[in-house]
């Protein structure tokens, strides 16, 4: 279906169900205001827009979200508008393998919202999912009945239905929104966005950045050849995303060398993501409680996003080259599969592999020496699904999948060009080589394991007298 016969059919259900008359808090709202709802934007495609300069209002850097878009606005008698439609969608997660989510507007995560402190926002909220849902603004001041909270400060969306949020964005920063309805399957089935504040004036606390980039981790249980995240999951989830994307389909952070560079990130997973940075050191200068005074500030390289938190790191990009930037928990790096794999190094199990190949034709014997063939490998994979370690870079394999990407700073990069400009071209001399030695002088290690030594143990038996086992 078209984006623009979908978008037909929405409007003539949303005038068959009287949508627009069945919004909260209408009162502050005009009726010929109602009835004119800003038009849906939707996006289908996963990949990185180019910021969306501010055409109204206040002037400011605009972010970039990684994998995604900012939502278009439209001012209306000095109120920024902005339709949110929550709907199932299905997201290119890498190549090769699509998920079929719940997000907004036609993707998940659903689009960033960027505004300025001040501004009076009107949300409209349309809900296209099978079940009733509501949006929570997270981290934001608003009148209480604004929250978004199922039950609590208001009465859930009905399939069908559309409600107005309208607030002033009273603090500048990073905030996300995601459900408060349904939440744990409504999260683990994507339904989130992110949401940016930038400051009216020069704020004491917020410097100025030439580059500004923002993603939401989130994490789904999909197994391998499906395309729904299993919901019930709570903490063993396989495929681990930075904006609903896993390595190699996440966009690498290109900035010009000495761009002060801004990353903002918030955490919907259900775990911790300790969040690395090669090459630089950053300062944590914001989280969703609002910018850190500068006294509290310190040096890191690594910074961990608990769940439900938000944070904003800042550094000077004055190091060329390609550097990678990803989860320090290394099986987040890793894509679905393999995660019940028994460790086999150093296990010479070759005659097992014969046996078993006469049952099972296709079996492999993995990880004798470590799991790094798996990134080397083209083994045949389920139709739906990215392999466990991949991504080619100039040298080979890079090994990786999920929460990882690479910050690339060139010296050439063009101001506010976001572009890729390729992978770096090392300077002779300045890439780690090979050097010749002799065989005998670096000998492996011996990993023999076949006969392990007899460990003899004393077992007290219950009645005290002692007794021997022997391993
Ligand atoms: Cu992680």
């Amino acid at each position: 279906m078209s984006t623009a016969k979908s978008r037909r059919d929405f409007f003539r259900s949303a005038s068959l169900l009287g949508i627009a008359g069945g919004a909260v808090a209408a009162s502050s709202v005009s009726r010929v205001a109602l009835a004119a709802l800003p038009e849906p934007v939707i996006q289908t495609k996963p990949d990185t827009a180019p910021p969306l300069i501010p055409n109204t209002g206040v002037p400011y850097n605009p972010v970039v979200t990684l994998n995604g878009w900012t939502l278009p606005w439209r001012m209306n008698q000095g109120v920024k508008e902005f339709h949110l439609v929550a709907e199932p969608v299905v997201r290119e997660m890498c190549e090769g393998f699509k998920a079929h989510l719940w997000g907004y507007n036609g993707q998940s995560p659903g689009p960033t919202i960027e505004v300025v402190e001040g501004d009076r926002v009107r949300i409209f909220v349309t809900n296209k999912l099978p079940e009733h849902t509501s949006v929570h603004w997270h981290g934001q001041r608003l009148p209480n009945g604004m929250d978004g909270v199922a039950g609590l400060t208001q009465p859930s969306i009905q399939p069908g239905k559309t409600f107005l949020y309208e607030f002033v964005a009273r603090r500048p920063g990073t905030f996300m929104y995601h459900p408060h309805a349904d939440e744990m399957v409504q999260m683990a089935m994507g339904m989130m966005g992110f949401w940016v504040t930038h400051p009216k004036t020069k704020h004491p606390l917020i410097d100025d950045v030439q580059r500004d980039f923002c993603f939401l981790l989130n994490s789904y249980d999909i197994d391998p050849g499906s395309y729904t995240p299993k919901i019930m999951t709570m903490l063993d989830q396989n495929i681990w995303s930075w904006n609903s994307r896993v390595f190699p389909g996440i966009d690498s952070l290109n900035v010009r060398l000495n761009d002060r560079v801004r990353i903002r990130i918030g955490n919907l997973t259900m775990t911790n993501h300790p969040i690395h940075l090669h090459g630089h050191e950053f300062t944590v200068t914001g989280t969703d409680g609002g910018p850190v005074p500068k006294s509290a500030r310190w040096p890191e390289v690594t910074t961990d996003v608990a769940v439900g938190q938000m944070r904003q790191i800042d550094f000077l990009a004055d190091e060329e080259g390609d550097w990678a930037f990803h989860c320090h928990k290394s099986h987040h790096t890793m894509n679905a599969m393999g995660h019940n794999v028994p460790t086999m190094i150093g296990v010479d199990h070759k005659g097992m592999a014969a046996k078993i190949s006469k049952l099972i034709p296709d079996y492999m014997v993995m990880g004798e020496r470590g799991m790094a063939d798996m990134g080397e490998m083209s083994m045949p994979l389920p139709d739906n699904t990215a392999p466990m370690m991949t991504g080619e870079g100039p040298f080979g394999s890079v090994e990786m999948g999920g929460m990882f990407s690479v910050l690339k700073v060139r010296k050439d990069q063009k101001a506010s060009d976001y572009k890729d400009p390729g992978w770096f071209k090392h300077p002779e001399g300045t890439v780690a080589y090979e050097v010749a030695a002799p065989a005998a002088s670096i000998q492996a290690p011996k990993q023999v394991m076949d006969k392990p030594p007899a460990i003899e143990v004393q077992i007290r038996k219950p009645n005290g007298s002692q007794g021997h086992m022997n391993h």
